[in-house]
Order: structure tokens, then C-alpha cells, then sequence
């Protein structure tokens, strides 16, 4: 008997340990069925800690007169280096809520990156040339993914039942987030999800 108790647990603590992560394919349309590039999917996870690690940190350089990547997905807590790349001198800012700051006329990497410490969007825009634009997405989960060109993205994501969140920049600021549930059953074929927007011209 003490045998079968002890082989119980062992199951019990393999399940819990999440060591079967299902993948979850997720393709983002707009409304009218084209795919959307540059789309950020996040999950919410109960029990899963909201900051990145200490130390977590991400980049965007600027190069050819544009921020490279354009959309950045982190988690909440990441700071962000902005090198420049270019030999012309770049004086990146945001004005957005969560983030405000200013990084004057510089070239090369400035020596304190940017840290993000609350979750929402973040525009960074240049004073010097008005078209560059970038955008910042925080996420206070670890789950997150970016669509390709064929607006698809995938996450490994432990069972159980979670919130799903799509975010594209050319939402309107006015329109509502993109929530929905999402039931994640242990299946080693995954799953699959679509989810539209209504987005903005480009
Ligand atoms: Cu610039």
C-alpha cells in the first residue's frame, strides 16, 4: 500500500509541474480575413509571476532612419537598450502613460537602457524624423508571441483555463482590447485559435 501512495504523488506532482506544455497555433486576421503581421498575443496564466526575471532585458536599435523591430512585445519589468546604429544622431522619447522619457540627441548606445515597469503601450517617436515610430507592448505574463507575415504566432502554454489578449498598433485608441477566454486541455496535437481586429488603414 505505502508503494501505490508513493506513486500517486509522483503522478500528481508530474502533472502539476507543467511539464507538458500544449502549443497553441494563433492566427490574427483583420476583419476583412488579411492577415496581420505584428500582432501581440498574450496569456494570462493564474499563478504565473506578473515581472520578467531581474536582469530581463530587450533591444531597439535604430537603424536606416527607422526603429528595428518596429513592435516589441516584453514583459513587465524588461529594460530596453536603444542603440543607435546609424551615423546620423537620434533623440528618441515616449510621452505614453506608462513610460515617459527622453533620451537627447544621441549616438551609439546610450548607457542607461529604459526600464518598462508597467504593463500597457509605449510610442516612441524621434525628434529629428518625424516618421520614425515604434511601439512597446508590456504584458505582465511570460506568454507572449508576435504574428509573422501570415499573421500566425505560436506558445507553448500549460493546461488549464486562461485569457487570451490580441494587440495590434493600427487599433484605434478608442477600441475596446481584444480578450477572449481560453481553455487549454492537455492534447499533444495543440490547438488552434483565430482571432480578427478592427484595425486602421496603415
Ligand atoms: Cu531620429
Amino acid at each position: 500500500m505505502r508503494h501505490r501512495a508513493a506513486l500517486g504523488l509522483a503522478i500528481l506532482v508530474a502533472l502539476g509541474s507543467g511539464a507538458h506544455a500544449v502549443p497553441l497555433n494563433i492566427t490574427v486576421t483583420d476583419n476583412a480575413g488579411k492577415p496581420l503581421a505584428d500582432a501581440v498575443v498574450s496569456v494570462m496564466v493564474r499563478g504565473t509571476p506578473p515581472l520578467a526575471a531581474a536582469g530581463t532585458s530587450a533591444q531597439i536599435a535604430q537603424r536606416g532612419r527607422k526603429f528595428e523591430p518596429q513592435v516589441t512585445v516584453i514583459q513587465t519589468g524588461t529594460s530596453v537598450t536603444l542603440p543607435n546604429l546609424d551615423t546620423v544622431r537620434h533623440h528618441v522619447y515616449s510621452f505614453s502613460p506608462i513610460r515617459r522619457f527622453e533620451l537627447k540627441l544621441y549616438a551609439g548606445t546610450p548607457a542607461a537602457p529604459v526600464l518598462f515597469d508597467k504593463p500597457g503601450t509605449a510610442v516612441l517617436g524621434c525628434n529629428i524624423h518625424d516618421r520614425m515610430t515604434a511601439w512597446v507592448h508590456v504584458v505582465d505574463t511570460p506568454y507572449f508571441a508576435k504574428t509573422d507575415a501570415r499573421g500566425q504566432a505560436t506558445l507553448d502554454l500549460p493546461a488549464g483555463e486562461h485569457r487570451l489578449r490580441v494587440w495590434h498598433f493600427l487599433q484605434p485608441d478608442s477600441a475596446p482590447p481584444h480578450e477572449q477566454p481560453l481553455r487549454v486541455a492537455t492534447s499533444p496535437s495543440g490547438m488552434a485559435v483565430k482571432a480578427s481586429l478592427a484595425v486602421t488603414e496603415n
